[in-house]
């Protein structure tokens, strides 16, 4: 599996502890960017995607909430974001514009399903992205009820990939911790995002925390913890 810890769970006074330790361990970061109308908040932005890439070159991928998604991708072109998901639902008309600049930028694409979305939404460019991010949680802030039926469109995807030969990564987002590690792995996305419940909020050490969440993974799943990364 890949690890993608969620940074606006991440703990203001401890930031720059937390994302040393994590540098070299996880796959990805993962980067919130709200625009207080999409969802009702705001949090991270591209201005704080360079402040990041300043200490860590792990690869960071935006998970946009915002209603104007070609403004804000434009926005993370500038800022080199490895990854740009635009959300689904505010991508018609506009989406296979956004794809060919991430592309021609020589970025990933990536489109996000709100838990009401269907898959159906992104079939028309399913094709060309890189990733598919299935929320499992509604969007807008951490700590919220996971939603189990969203879990069926991670085995969907994988069957379409697995069907036609999609080169798309399949990732999933929010509550992500010791109650749904095991329904999670056996809907099988590739990327966790992984936040305050599963990862952050555990203890108040970072260190203690990761091996806390490795052994909630492989406690819950029966399966070793490897995300790929060995030192
Ligand atoms: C929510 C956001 C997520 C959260 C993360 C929170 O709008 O898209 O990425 O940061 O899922 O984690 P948790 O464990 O509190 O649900
Ligand atoms: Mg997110």
């Amino acid at each position: 599996i890949q690890l993608s810890p969620s940074l606006m769970t991440m703990d203001l006074d401890q930031f720059k502890e937390q994302i040393s330790f994590l540098n070299d361990k996880v796959n990805s970061y993962h980067v919130d960017i709200m625009d207080g109308h999409f969802v009702p908040n705001l949090t991270l932005s591209p201005w704080f995607i360079e402040q990041v890439k300043k200490i860590s070159d792990v690869p960071l991928s935006a998970h946009m909430m915002v209603t104007d998604a070609p403004f804000w991708v434009s926005r993370l072109i500038e800022v080199r974001c490895d990854a740009i998901c635009f959300p689904s639902e505010a991508a018609n008309g506009v989406a296979f514009s956004m794809i060919d600049d991430i592309h021609a930028a020589g970025l990933q694409a990536g489109a996000v399903l709100n838990p009401e979305t269907s898959i159906e939404t992104v079939l028309p460019y399913i094709d060309l992205l890189d990733k598919i991010t299935i929320m499992t949680i509604d969007p807008g802030f951490a700590g919220q009820r996971f939603l189990e039926g969203t879990l069926d469109k991670i085995v969907r995807l994988r069957q379409l990939r697995e069907e036609h030969g999609y080169g798309y990564a399949i990732e999933m987002d929010g509550s992500t911790n010791l109650k749904h590690w095991k329904m999670i792995s056996d809907a099988g996305p590739d990327i966790y995002v992984i936040g305050r419940s599963g990862l952050f909020g555990l203890t108040n050490n970072i260190e203690d925390s990761w091996n806390q969440m490795t052994r909630e993974y492989e406690q819950s799943t029966g399966f070793p913890f490897d995300n790929g990364i060995h030192h």
